[in-house]
């Protein structure tokens, strides 16, 4: 696997996204292999997972893989797009994923950092939500992960703002279970994923699922959820958000005219 390096010792398994050329970039071959791992793992009967950068990475993940994102006219973040599709296999995984992340985190890569379910930091961990730079509306699904984990107000600063959250305030936001010294965060990562290792691993995965229905237990009515899809559709037509990509490609700021 050339994106995703794996290790697995005394249930405890190790995912690391090793794609540096690309800052570890959530492309469709990326996730494919980290799928993979995840479903190799559960296999061999790992009972948690570190899900890490390689070594020394100042950026644990650029976040989706823009170059990968559809042009206007289609939703960027549909059901089947690689990247929603790994947040919901982490979310259905039976086995307990912790988040060690010592670089900076953007876009999608945040989503997949909270949909893991435990975060452990050093204080170089950023996380830079960045839908709004780049002229995309982001998904219920993940909206209401991000609602879920931050509460409404620091998940809009988040949104709103695009800008980069620092390790300490995402600790005080609850991003962050525990911020660690950078030299502590690999042996205090790996003692938090023993302590786990050592408990049930069937009444782990029951409630991890029971935590994933009741996180998702809020009402949407079918109303609700077309006008959740009519409002991204607006967004994901208009030339803001091909501004936004194309922006991107250009290495220079967008310029956005709300239409
Ligand atoms: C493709 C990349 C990327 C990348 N895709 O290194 O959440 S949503 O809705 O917004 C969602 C759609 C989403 O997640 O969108 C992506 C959001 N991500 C970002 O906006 C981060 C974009 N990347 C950066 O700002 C910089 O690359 C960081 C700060 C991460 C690292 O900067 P650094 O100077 O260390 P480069 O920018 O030189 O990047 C190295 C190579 O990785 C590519 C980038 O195009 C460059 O490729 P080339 O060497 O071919 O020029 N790259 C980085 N991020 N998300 N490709």
């Amino acid at each position: 696997m050339p994106f995703i390096q794996t290790k697995l010792e005394k249930h405890i398994g190790t995912i690391t996204m090793d794609h540096a050329a690309r800052r570890n970039a959530l492309s469709e071959a990326l996730i494919h292999e980290m799928t993979e791992a995840l479903e190799s793992m559960n296999e061999q009967r790992a009972r948690v997972i570190v899900l890490r950068a390689h070594p020394g990475a100042k950026v644990w993940s650029a976040g989706h893989d823009v170059n990968e994102l559809p042009r206007p006219g289609s939703d960027p973040l549909g059901y089947d797009d690689p990247l929603v599709r790994i947040l919901r296999t982490l979310q259905y995984a039976a086995i307990p994923v912790i988040a060690m992340i010592g670089g900076s985190v953007w876009g999608g890569a945040c989503d997949l950092a909270i949909t893991c379910d435990i975060l452990i930091g050093s204080p170089e961990a950023q996380f830079t939500m960045t839908p709004a730079k780049l002229g995309i509306p982001y998904n219920a699904s993940g909206l209401l992960r991000f609602m879920n984990t931050l509460g409404v107000n620091s998940a809009k600063e988040l949104f709103f703002t695009a800008q980069p959250i620092t390790a300490e305030r995402a600790h005080q936001m609850g991003i962050l279970n525990h911020l660690v010294p950078s030299e502590e965060l690999e042996a205090f990562t790996y003692g938090f994923a023993e302590a786990i290792a050592r408990n049930s691993p069937l009444s782990i995965a029951a409630m991890k699922e029971s935590f994933r229905l009741l996180a998702n237990a809020s009402p949407l009515t079918p109303n609700m959820f077309e006008r959740i899809q009519a409002l991204r559709r607006k967004v994901y037509d208009s030339n803001d958000y091909g501004e936004g990509i194309q922006s991107f490609l250009e290495k220079r700021p967008p310029v956005f005219r709300g239409e």
